[in-house]
C-alpha cells in the first residue's frame, strides 16, 4: 500500500509516520505480502481464526441487510504467528456443504494481509437466506491455520417486493377522515389470531412502522429490550425493518400476535414545530412467516382481518411531550388468544409504496441497557418529591407507587435544580411528562412505552401521600442505541475520570438510533455540526461504525440535487438553510471512519456525496471564497456580539467556510486517492490549491494577523488543522495561537468548530504541555468547570449551569450535547499517545504525552485487528509504558521526547528498532 497516496493532505501525523516507515521497515510486517507469494509448506496448523463478523461488527445475526456481505476475522491467539499473509473464506447454504464443496462462494488462497472488509463475491444473497462462511489464515511463515468455527448470517427482507402485507392503521386515523392532533397522538392496538396444525422449523417476524411499535405474541412481548424501534430514516424514501426470531414463541393452536403503534418521530411533533404539521397518520406492517418441518409454510401478514382499537390504556403518547396512561381503560388479555375483540374494528389498508424502500435495519436497535436506582430522595411537600439517580442519562423510569383510585400521578423530570428548585425550563417547549390515573387505590406499576427523557431527577406528585416516599418507588431505565462501549481509559486523577464518564454518559444519551445533538428538550435532532465534532471521540469510545454508517446513508438520502446537506440528519422542514462545519458532515464523517477502521466502503459509498457537497460549497463562493451562511464557531466563549447573535462567535464566517470548503475538497481528495480516481484526483488538487492561496490572501495579513474579524484561536486553528498556510508559516501561526491562550489566561475561546481542532494543534506545536493546562483548567471555560459544578454529562455551553446560580439566563442550556466531549480524541491520541499510521490502525505511531498532573494512565484502542492496550506511569522523572501490540499490526515508536529509553519484549531487550511486531513490550525513559 502506497501509503503517501493515502495521506498527503490529510494529517501531518501521518507524513511524519510515512519518514520512520521507510526507514525501519525491516521485518515481517514490511515483507509479508512477499513471503505469501513463495510459501514455506509445513503440516503443522495454527490456531484458527476468531471474532468473525460481517459488515460493521455484526456476529450471527439474523435480518441481515447487505447482498454482498464483508467479512472480519482476526488472526488467533498463537505465540509464533504475528501476520498473516493470506486468507480464505468460503461460504456456503448448510454447514455441512461449507466444510464438503463450499457452494456459494471459495475465495481461495489470497495472498494479502487484510482481516477485514473482504467483500463476498458469490451470487448476491436473496432475502431470507441464511449462509454458512468460515475462514483460515496463513502465516507470515506460511503456515496453515485450523478453519475458523463457522458463523452463519440470514438476511432479512430486502426488497418492497418480500413483503405481501399491507400497512395497517386505526380507521379514525386515516388521512382521508382528517384526524386530528389527538387522535393522531393516540396509540393504536392491533391484534390477529390464528392457528397453527403442524410442527414448526422456523418462525421469523418481520415488522416495522410508520411511527414506533411494540409487539406481543400470545401476551408475552417480543422483545423485553427494543424500544422505539424501527427508529428514525428519511421516512418517506426509507423505513428499516426489524426480525425476530419466534420459532420457539408459537405453539401449536390457536396463537395471538398483536402490537401497539403510536406516532414516535414519524407523526406528531418534532422539534418546537408545532404538532399540526406533523399529522400524518401511523401505520404498522408485519409479516410472520412459519415454515414447517414437512417443508410448508403459512404467512401472518397485517391486512383488514386486523383487529384495532384506540381504547387502549395509554392515552396519549409524544417523544417531546411524554405518555398519558389510563388504568380504567386496560383490557385484560387484549394481546392473548380468546380475547373478546367485538367493540374493536377491523383496520384500515395502505399498499406498500414502491417509492418508499422497505430494508433490513442495519446497526443496533435502542434498547433497554441497565438499570439505576435513586442515590437520594429530596422531599419537597406532602404530595410531592424528587428523587436523584445522580446522573444525567436518558430513557424512561419504572415506577411502583402507592396511588389513589383516580388521583393522577404526575412524574416530571428535570437535568438539574435551579438554585434547588426542580428545573424544567431548558426543556423549551417539551413537556416531557407522564401522568398515570390509576382506576383502584393500591400500588401500580407503570413504565412508559413510547416516549423518552433526558434527565437525572424525577419528580413525583399525586402519589397516596398517606405512604412514606421510598427509593424502591422509582428505578431508571436507561436506553441507548445497543453499541457496546469500551470503558478503554482510566487515570489517576479523580477529575479527568469524571470527565471521561461524562462523555461516555453523553453518548450514551444522544447516541438514540440517530446521532442527537441533545436529549431532552424541544429538539433532539440529528445535528451534523455536532457530530463532526464527536464521530471520532466515539469511535474510540465504542463500537459506533454501524451506527454511524447507518446514519450516512440516511444523510445520502437527505441530500438535495445542488448538494446541499440539510443541517440534520433526517431532515423535517424547520430550519431550511445549511451551514458551513456542519453540512461538512458529508466529508468529515466518512473519512474519519475510514481512518478508523480501514474499510473502503464506507469511502466508496459516499463519495458521490461527498462530490456533490462540493459543488453546494463551489454555488456558495465567489473565486473560491465561501459566502455560505454558517452557525459559525458555535457557543464560543466570550463572544463580542451580545444576543442571539453572540452564540456564533468571533471568527468571520466567511474564513470559517473558505476553510471548510477547503477542507471537504482536501477529504474528498484523499478519498479519490483510495478509491484510485484518477480524472478527480487532478481537478481536486488543483482547486485545492486554488482555494489554499485565496484562504491564505484574503484572511491573513503578511504577518498572519486576520484581515477580516478578530484574531481567534479558531481563525488559527482552522488554518493550521486544515493544512492552509504554507509550511514555512506554521510556526508563526502556531505561536500566534498560543499567544492567544496565553492572553486567555491559559484558557479556551473556542466552539463547536475550534474545540475539536485544539488538542491536536498544540501537540503538533509541541506544546501538549499547554492541552493539559487547558483539560486541567478549573475555571470558566473549560470541561472541569462543569465538573465543579456537578456535570455528570458534557454541556451544551461552557457554562450552561453553575451551582450557586443554576441555569444560564441566555437560554439553550442542554446539559447534555455531547460535542464539547470531542476532547476525549485526545485521551487516545495525546494522553497514551495512539494514533493510525495506515487507516484502521494496521500501522499505528505510539507517542505518549506525559504529564506530572498524572502518576498512571491505561487505556486501550480496538482496532479491526485487535486491541492496542498502553498503561503508562511516571515515578519522578521515569516514565514507565507497557503496551501490546496486537497481531497483524505494527507500532512505531516516537518517544524523542524521553531519553535513556529501554525496550523489553518478555523480558529481553530490544535494540534499534522504532518499529514494533505484534507482541508486549515494556518501555522505560526519563522525562
Ligand atoms: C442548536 C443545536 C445544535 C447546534 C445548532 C447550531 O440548537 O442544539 O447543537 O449544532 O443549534
Amino acid at each position: 500500500m502506497n501509503l503517501s497516496k493515502h495521506y498527503s493532505l490529510s494529517n501531518k501525523t501521518f507524513v511524519k509516520a510515512l519518514i520512520i516507515t521507510s526507514i525501519m521497515c525491516f521485518n515481517a510486517a514490511c515483507n509479508n505480502e512477499r513471503k505469501a507469494e513463495s510459501p514455506k509448506q509445513t503440516s503443522e496448523l495454527i490456531a484458527a481464526p476468531a471474532d468473525l463478523k460481517v459488515g460493521e461488527g455484526f456476529k450471527s445475526s439474523i435480518g441481515y441487510y447487505e447482498s454482498e456481505p464483508r467479512f472480519s476475522w482476526q488472526i488467533g491467539e498463537i505465540a509464533h504467528s504475528n501476520f498473516q499473509s493470506a486468507y480464505q473464506v468460503q461460504v456456503a447454504t448448510t454447514l455441512n456443504l461449507l466444510k464438503e464443496q463450499p457452494d456459494l462462494w471459495d475465495s481461495k488462497k489470497v495472498n494479502s494481509s487484510s482481516t477485514s472488509w473482504v467483500k463476498y463475491q458469490g451470487e448476491p444473497l436473496t432475502s431470507r437466506q441464511k449462509v454458512y462462511w468460515r475462514v483460515r489464515v496463513w502465516d507470515e511463515e506460511n503456515q496453515t491455520s485450523n478453519w475458523s468455527d463457522p458463523q452463519s448470517i440470514e438476511l432479512g427482507l430486502l426488497t418492497n417486493k418480500d413483503w405481501q402485507a399491507k400497512w395497517i392503521g386505526h380507521p379514525d386515523t386515516k388521512q382521508a377522515n382528517q384526524p386530528s392532533k389527538t387522535t393522531i397522538a393516540t396509540p393504536q392496538y392491533f391484534r390477529k389470531s390464528f392457528n397453527i396444525n403442524k410442527d414448526i422449523e422456523k418462525a421469523r417476524l418481520y415488522i416495522t412502522s410508520k411511527g414506533v411499535f411494540k409487539p406481543y405474541i400470545n401476551g408475552k412481548e417480543v422483545s423485553k429490550v427494543d424500544v422505539m424501534t424501527p427508529g428514525w430514516t428519511p421516512y418517506s424514501k426509507r423505513i428499516e425493518t426489524l426480525t425476530y426470531d419466534m420459532t420457539n414463541k408459537l405453539t401449536k393452536g390457536e396463537n395471538t400476535l398483536a402490537s401497539i403503534l403510536a406516532g414516535g418521530w414519524f407523526s406528531a411533533r418534532i422539534a418546537d414545530l408545532k404538532d399540526t404539521d406533523h399529522v400524518h397518520s401511523p401505520l404498522l406492517l408485519a409479516q410472520l412467516e412459519i415454515h414447517f418441518t414437512d417443508g410448508s409454510s403459512q404467512v401472518v401478514a397485517t391486512d383488514q382481518s386486523w383487529k384495532v382499537t384506540q381504547n387502549g390504556p395509554i392515552r396519549f403518547a409524544s417523544n417531546y411531550d411524554g405518555e398519558h396512561y389510563s388504568q380504567a381503560l386496560e383490557q385484560p388479555n387484549w394481546n392473548k388468544n380468546n380475547f373478546n375483540s367485538a367493540t374493536w374494528q377491523s383496520a384500515y389498508t395502505q399498499k406498500i409504496d414502491p417509492a418508499i424502500k422497505l430494508s433490513p435495519k442495519r446497526h443496533a436497535p435502542i434498547r433497554v441497557i441497565n438499570e439505576l436506582s435513586p442515590i437520594k430522595i429530596i422531599n419537597i411537600s406532602k404530595d410531592s418529591v424528587v428523587f436523584d439517580f445522580g446522573q444525567n442519562m436518558v430513557g424512561v423510569p419504572e415506577i411502583e407507587v402507592p396511588s389513589v383510585a383516580n388521583q393522577k400521578i404526575k412524574v416530571e423530570f428535570a437535568e438539574a435544580l435551579h438554585k434547588g428548585e426542580f428545573y424544567t425550563d431548558n426543556y423549551r417547549s417539551a413537556l416531557s411528562t407522564n401522568y398515570f390515573t390509576p382506576s383502584k387505590s393500591g400500588l401500580i406499576k407503570y413504565k412508559p412505552t413510547f416516549t423518552f427523557h433526558g434527565y437525572r431527577y424525577i419528580k413525583l406528585s399525586g402519589f397516596d401521600s398517606s405512604k412514606k416516599p421510598s427509593k424502591d418507588w422509582v428505578k431508571a431505565l436507561v436506553q441507548h442505541s445497543d453499541i457496546k462501549l469500551y470503558d478503554n481509559f482510566n487515570s489517576s486523577h479523580t477529575k479527568l475520570n469524571q470527565l471521561f464518564s461524562n462523555i461516555n454518559w453523553g453518548l450514551k444519551s444522544n447516541f438514540y438510533d440517530v446521532p442527537l445533538d441533545c436529549p431532552q428538550r424541544d429538539e433532539r435532532l440529528g445535528w451534523t455540526g455536532d457530530a463532526n465534532a464527536f464521530v471520532t471521540p466515539s469511535m474510540y469510545m465504542a463500537d459506533a461504525y454501524g451506527f454511524w454508517s447507518a446514519w450516512l446513508e440516511s444523510m445520502r438520502e437527505e441530500q438535495t440535487d445542488n448538494g446541499k446537506i440539510p443541517l440534520y440528519i433526517p431532515y423535517v422542514e424547520w430550519i431550511k438553510w445549511t451551514s458551513s462545519g456542519w453540512g461538512d458532515a458529508a466529508t468529515i464523517i466518512p473519512w474519519e471512519l475510514y481512518i478508523m477502521t480501514g474499510d473502503e466502503s464506507v469511502l466508496s459509498d459516499n463519495y458521490a456525496m461527498m462530490k456533490n457537497w462540493l459543488n453546494y460549497h463551489e454555488s456558495q463562493s465567489n473565486n473560491h471564497i465561501s459566502n455560505m451562511q454558517t452557525f459559525g464557531d458555535w457557543l464560543q466563549p466570550y463572544p463580542e456580539a451580545k444576543g442571539k447573535k453572540a452564540n456564533r462567535g468571533d471568527t468571520d464566517f466567511s474564513l470559517i467556510g473558505t476553510a471548510f470548503y477547503a477542507r471537504s475538497v482536501e477529504l474528498t481528495l484523499n478519498t479519490a486517492k483510495v478509491l484510485n480516481q484518477h480524472a478527480d484526483i487532478e481537478q481536486l488538487t488543483k482547486l485545492h490549491q486554488q482555494i489554499k492561496t485565496a484562504f491564505r490572501d484574503t484572511f491573513f495579513d503578511k504577518n498572519l494577523i486576520p484581515k477580516k474579524g478578530k484574531p481567534t484561536q479558531t481563525a488559527y486553528l482552522l488554518a493550521l488543522e486544515f493544512n492552509l498556510l504554507e509550511p514555512a508559516e506554521t510556526k508563526k501561526a502556531q505561536h500566534l495561537l498560543i499567544e492567544l491562550i496565553e492572553e486567555a489566561d491559559n484558557h479556551l475561546r473556542t466552539g463547536f468548530l475550534g474545540t475539536p481542532l485544539l488538542a491536536s494543534a498544540l501537540q503538533e506545536a509541541g506544546r501538549s504541555d499547554l492541552v493539559y493546562q487547558l483539560l486541567f483548567k478549573e475555571s470558566y471555560p473549560s470541561w472541569f468547570y462543569s465538573i465543579n459544578n456537578g456535570a455528570t454529562t458534557t454541556w451544551e455551553r461552557w457554562n450552561s449551569y453553575s451551582l450557586e446560580d443554576g441555569f444560564n439566563p441566555q437560554g439553550m442550556n442542554s446539559l447534555n450535547h455531547y460535542a464539547y466531549g470531542t476532547i476525549s480524541r485526545w485521551f487516545y491520541e495525546g494522553i497514551l499517545g495512539i494514533t493510525p499510521i495506515k487507516a484502521g490502525f494496521k500501522e499505528f505511531k505510539v507517542s505518549p504525552q506525559f504529564s506530572y498532573h498524572l502518576n498512571q494512565v491505561g487505556g486501550t484502542v480496538q482496532t479491526t485487528n485487535g486491541a492496542i492496550e498502553l498503561d503508562w506511569s511516571l515515578e519522578g522523572d521515569t516514565a514507565s509504558i507497557s503496551l501490546t501490540v496486537p497481531k497483524n499490526s505494527a507500532a512505531i515508536l516516537d518517544l524523542d521526547h524521553l531519553t535513556n529509553v529501554t525496550i523489553l519484549q518478555h523480558g529481553k531487550p530490544v535494540t534499534g528498532q522504532k518499529k514494533l511486531t505484534p507482541g508486549e513490550y515494556l518501555i522505560h525513559g526519563k522525562i
